[in-house]
């Protein structure tokens, strides 16, 4: 019986993108969660990549605001060759992680491997600031910025980043469940005609809309694959408190597993991040919990149930 996806995880400890410790246990918490298994019950042959190891760069001085720019930029260039490579495989690919820097990364390698890909980017926070724009120095609110071809004349030339060129159009990216944007973010939202669906959006439309639309806006003809990364912090906190920037008002676990099943049903998703869940912000049970009901979501689980090819109705007699 052939399986229903071939999934290839790998595991992004990465934390250096932001400043607490925590983020780089997100891989080890979504194992012992019994993710492997959970994907492989749904049907699918998942490849376990493991974990990537990455270097912490001796004496890596913040450069002008930019925090850690010599690691994250070292682990980066590992995430987009280990994703490149997962792609090139044929395996669609997810990244547990791990601070949110890794999608710089991890889109840049699917780009690569996949050149006509869409970014759906669920988060409370837009994630592309410059680091000129950035107010706080940490790579997680910029990935964006360093893959977007139209803003590479804003981007300064980075020790540590030489192999990040830009592989996308902002034109490829759309956003689901902002309620946290910078001004420059804003700026270059509205400047580059990025698509956009904020918390307003949803209140104001619901999700089945705003999904709708979303998909629409970068895919119009729905045939490009699809990256999804997924901030934890999209989510309310109440679902996912175990994160370092929470921001109240987010999306509930309904509007969470409706987007993954929307997303699965198109047949695109190729790769899916996983970010930003922090094991040592409180008690993580429940935020692994959610993270594990998203995912199953994206790579087949359906809440109108499931069977699998192998089923045999059972005969009377
Ligand atoms: B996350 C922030 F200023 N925008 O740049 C920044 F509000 O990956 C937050 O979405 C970034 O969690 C949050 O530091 C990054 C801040
Ligand atoms: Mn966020
Ligand atoms: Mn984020
Ligand atoms: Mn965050």
């Amino acid at each position: 019986m052939p399986p229903v996806f071939k999934v290839g995880v790998l595991g992004v400890p990465l934390s250096k993108g932001q400043p607490r410790d925590g983020t780089e246990n997100g891989p080890k918490a979504l194992r012992n969660a019994g993710i492997i298994k959970v994907l492989e019950d749904l049907g699918n042959q998942v490849i376990d990549h493991g974990d990537l190891q990455f270097e912490t760069i001796e004496n890596d001085n913040p450069k002008d605001k930019i925090k850690n720019p010599k690691t994250v930029g070292a682990a980066n260039k590992k995430i987009s060759d280990a994703v490149y490579s997962i792609v090139k495989s044929e395996q669609l690919c997810l990244t547990m992680g791990g601070d949110h820097s890794m999608a710089m990364g991890s889109i840049h390698g699917h780009a690569l491997a996949e050149p006509n890909i869409v970014v759906v980017w669920v988060d409370a926070h837009a994630d592309i600031n410059t680091p000129l724009t950035s107010s706080s120095g940490n790579i997680h609110g910029m990935p964006l910025s360093f893959v977007s071809k139209e803003l590479e004349a804003y981007v300064p030339k980075l020790k540590g980043f030489e192999w990040c060129f830009p592989c996308i159009s902002v034109k490829d990216i759309v956003y689901i469940g902002l309620r946290d944007v910078d001004e420059g973010e804003r700026c270059i939202i509205e400047h580059f005609g990025i698509a956009h669906y904020s918390m307003q959006d949803v209140d104001r439309m619901g999700i089945g809309e705003v999904v709708d639309k979303a998909l629409k806006a970068v895919d119009p003809t729905g045939t490009r694959p699809i990256h999804l990364s997924f901030d934890v912090d999209a989510l309310d906190p109440a679902i996912t408190p175990s994160t370092g920037t929470p921001v109240a008002g987010g999306l509930s676990f309904r509007e969470g597993q409706y987007i993954m099943e929307v997303l699965a049903n198109t047949g695109r998703l190729s790769v899916v991040d996983i970010a930003e869940i922090n094991t040592t912000v409180g008690n993580s049970d429940v935020t692994v919990k959610t993270a594990v009901e998203i995912v199953k979501k994206c790579f087949g689980q359906k809440r109108g149930g499931n069977f699998l090819p192998s089923y045999g109705l059972p005969k009377a007699n």
